[in-house]
């Protein structure tokens, strides 16, 4: 590493020390710049790297709402603006009770680099709330939505900040937040948000946006080392949006799926599952997997024990999908995957992969798709959510999915000609995160010290 970052690093971790997932995702990145940043003097003396890792803004507000036994709840409520160099502030708000300053800022730093790779001009932002949207009533939902919006709305626009969902939030959660802020501001402004119901501004296309996304990406990778999906055995974690529509498409492209999982355990069925069962279970009836077993008794359910590996990592597969959530694969479970024949992993969620298990998997030849570029779909696609809600007109499905190829295929194509260039082999970890940086800095440079 450089001295130039070893520095800015140490000085990181000094100023956030109790920010670990941040800390996390710096780390990921800076390690790798080295030969970008080693070329260029400008970056030291205009303190680019100090700048890159403090946000813009972090706003945090009160959240109080009414339960439906009429008591008042109060959660917190959070919008990092990381950096708007090349677009107005775009990431999604994320609901779940784990959420923390610690998290949202490692969501928002990632999400600079990802919205840069898509080539589209959107900046890096995230927000969300500690509050759990697990066994809570619609009303409870939209009153938490309404309050949620109540504030938040001051922060957002569509020049400004553009908000979409992510763990815990959907098209039902952002039907509540958009027509708050339309109450609100007394006017129809599409573009504030995105992942919107098709029949008020939403685009065709962006709730499979991520998962299909996701297995383009993987689709030029594979070609690019002369391997396929055909006939492969996937296991994937999670059930949520990007877990079942990555499941969609790769059985479109003959794999077989043999486990889903969620929080509480993974389904396991050798025949391949059933994804309708699955939609059903987890878009509709919003209930815990282990339901797949009433219509399959066959199936094999398996729980997840503290401490333990989870379940959806013990099964045998040619290719794994982690798309639940961050640090699902610690080293031990790498090693697991690769001694069970696992040759390729796509990482849907953010940051699932920790750092010991990213390198393991590399020294190992695994090829792994890495977040900040294979799960760059579902925000591509809100970017182009915006561009038609600017246009104040629509593109057809299938217009909006050959978009969104195109987009998926030139974020890979950056990061093997990057990985060439720098002589990094199959490291798009490293492909990603400086194909991205040379972007973010550009126009860092350009607007001066701001
Ligand atoms: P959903 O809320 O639709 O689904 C989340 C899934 O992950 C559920 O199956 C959930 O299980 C599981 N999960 C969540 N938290 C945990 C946890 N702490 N431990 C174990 N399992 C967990 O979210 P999405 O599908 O939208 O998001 C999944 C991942 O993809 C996240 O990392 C998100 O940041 C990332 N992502 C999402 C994008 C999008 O467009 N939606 C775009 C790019 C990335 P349970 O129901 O039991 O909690
Ligand atoms: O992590 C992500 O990229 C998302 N949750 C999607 C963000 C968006 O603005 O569509």
């Amino acid at each position: 590493m450089s001295n130039y970052i070893e520095s800015v690093l140490a000085k990181t971790k000094e100023k956030n020390a109790n920010e670990k997932e941040f800390l996390q995702a710096v780390s990921e990145v800076l390690e790798t710049l080295k030969p970008v940043v080693e070329r260029d003097e400008n970056y030291e003396k205009t303190a680019l790297l100090e700048r890159l890792v403090e946000p813009e803004r972090i706003i945090t507000f009160r959240v109080p709402w009414v339960d439906d036994n009429g008591k008042v709840q109060v959660n917190r409520g959070f919008r990092v603006q990381f950096n708007g160099s090349i677009g107005p502030y775009k990431g999604g708000l994320r609901f779940h009770p784990s959420v923390n300053q610690s998290i949202m800022k490692f969501l928002a730093f990632e999400q600079i680099f990802k919205n840069a790779l898509t080539g589209l001009p959107i900046g890096g932002g995230k927000g969300g709330s500690d509050f759990d949207p697990k066994g809570k009533s619609d009303r409870e939902i939209m009153s938490f939505c309404q309050s949620f919006m109540n504030e938040l709305q001051r922060h957002i626009g569509h020049n400004l900040d553009v908000p979409a969902g992510d763990i815990g939030v959907g098209a039902r959660e952002i039907g509540y937040l958009f027509g708050q802020y339309r109450k609100i501001r007394n006017a129809f402004e599409a573009g504030v948000l995105t992942g919107k119901g098709l029949e008020y501004g939403g685009s065709l296309a962006r709730k499979e946006a991520t998962g299909f996304g996701l297995i383009y990406y993987m689709r030029e990778m594979l070609k690019a080392n002369n391997k396929n999906f055909e006939g492969k055995v996937v296991t994937i974690s999670g059930s949520g949006n990007v877990a079942i529509y990555a499941a969609q498409k790769v059985m479109e492209y003959g794999a077989k799926v043999v486990a889903m999982s969620d929080s509480n355990g993974c389904i396991y069925d050798d025949i391949g599952i059933d994804l309708e069962e699955i939609k059903r279970i987890k878009e509709v009836e919003r209930l815990r997997i282990k339901e797949y077993l009433k219509k399959y008794p066959k199936a094999q359910y398996f729980e997840n024990k503290e401490g333990e590996i989870p379940a959806v990592y013990t099964i045998k597969a040619d290719i794994s999908l982690p798309c639940a959530t961050q640090n699902d694969i610690n080293l031990e479970t790498a090693q697991l995957m690769v001694k069970n024949g696992v040759f390729a992993v796509g990482e849907g969620a953010n940051m699932p992969t920790d750092i010991e298990a990213i390198n393991y998997f590399l020294k190992n030849g695994v090829l792994l798709a890495p977040a900040k570029a294979a799960n760059a779909g579902g925000v591509a696609t809100s970017a182009l959510e915006m561009c038609q809600n600017s246009m104040r007109y629509f593109w057809t499905f299938e217009e909006v999915d050959k978009k969104l190829d195109g987009i998926m295929s030139n974020i890979f194509k950056a990061c093997k000609d990057t990985a060439d260039e720098y002589g990094l082999g199959i490291n798009y970890v490293a492909g990603a995160n400086i194909a991205a940086f040379k972007k973010v800095s550009a126009a860092m440079m350009a607007q001066g010290i701001i």
